[in-house]
């Protein structure tokens, strides 16, 4: 495959025979080439979040499908999350650019035990498109972490990434340990990652399961309207 790309001209191929190439290059964790990639797909016009889902995060599910299947191994995965960040590095400021008023802030981290952070940033990413603030507090995160950065930034959400089985029960010591604090209220508690579903979320008491970047958005929007408005109803 990287002798055939050594030849390739990307900027003569067409949208879909692009796009095929960028999930190649993906794969094949070719860093350079991804980010080539996304330039050529915004001279042509397409909108950032489009190329965002379409070229890079579907690229993606084909990485995580191999590497699921065996097919594909950790050092392999490194490369292509490393192609899928830069890839990312050039959209983010395009995503941020909506000049939307602030909607909010939210803290996010993934928790303890886990050092995904690709889902997260692309979370955090588009919030901040929306008009959201977002303090980032990184991957393997204590649940001291999490109240500390909550108060600390005035958060009005928390958000929670957790990409595997064995971490994901983590999310409910970090609310349990918002409940035994009596701060458990004042925050609209998001949670998110590949291995969780919505009954998951209900279980252990948070506001929301998000499953992906998109519905994050449109949940903390009708989230936050919704304590707006019962604030407003108390003063
Ligand atoms: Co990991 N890994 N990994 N890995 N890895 C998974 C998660 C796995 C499903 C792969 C597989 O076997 N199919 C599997 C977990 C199995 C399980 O728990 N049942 C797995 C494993 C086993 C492991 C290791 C244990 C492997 C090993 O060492 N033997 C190890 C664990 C390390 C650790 O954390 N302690 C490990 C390591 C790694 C890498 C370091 C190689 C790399 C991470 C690099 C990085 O993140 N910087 C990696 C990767 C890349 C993956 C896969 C392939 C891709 C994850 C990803 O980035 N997806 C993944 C397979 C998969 O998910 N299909 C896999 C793209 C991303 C855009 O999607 O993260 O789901 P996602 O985020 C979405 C939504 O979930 C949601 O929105 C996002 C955007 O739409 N969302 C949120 C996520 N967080 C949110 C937070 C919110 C809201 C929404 O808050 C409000």
């Amino acid at each position: 495959m990287a002798d055939d790309a050594d030849d390739l001209v990307l900027a003569d191929l067409s949208d879909d025979d692009l796009v095929a190439q960028m999930h190649d290059d993906l794969y094949d964790g070719l860093k350079d080439e991804v980010v080539e990639g996304v330039n050529i797909l915004l001279e042509r016009g397409w909108a950032p979040y489009d190329v965002l889902t379409v070229a890079l995060v579907a690229g993606m599910k084909i990485v995580g499908d191999d590497f699921r299947d065996g097919i594909l191994f950790v050092p392999e995965v490194l490369l292509s999350a490393n192609a899928m960040k830069a890839g990312m590095a050039v959209l983010k400021p395009l995503l941020a650019e909506t000049g939307a008023p602030k909607m909010g802030k939210m803290v996010i981290g993934t928790v303890k035990g886990d050092i995904h952070d690709i889902g997260k940033n692309l979370v955090s990413m588009m919030m901040e498109g929306a008009g959201f603030e977002v303090v980032d507090i990184g991957i393997n995160n204590p649940v001291e972490n999490y109240l500390e950065a909550i108060e600390r930034e005035q958060a009005d959400i928390l958000g929670m990434s957790a990409l595997l089985t064995t971490t994901m029960p983590y999310m409910k010591v970090v609310i349990d340990a918002m409940i035994a604090k009596g701060v458990r209220d004042d925050y609209i508690v998001l949670v998110g990652g590949a291995p969780l579903n919505e009954e998951f979320g209900r279980a252990i008491g948070a506001d929301a399961y998000c499953r992906d970047a998109a519905v994050a958005v449109e949940t903390a929007k009708s989230l936050i309207a919704r304590k707006h408005n019962v604030m407003a109803a108390r003063a």
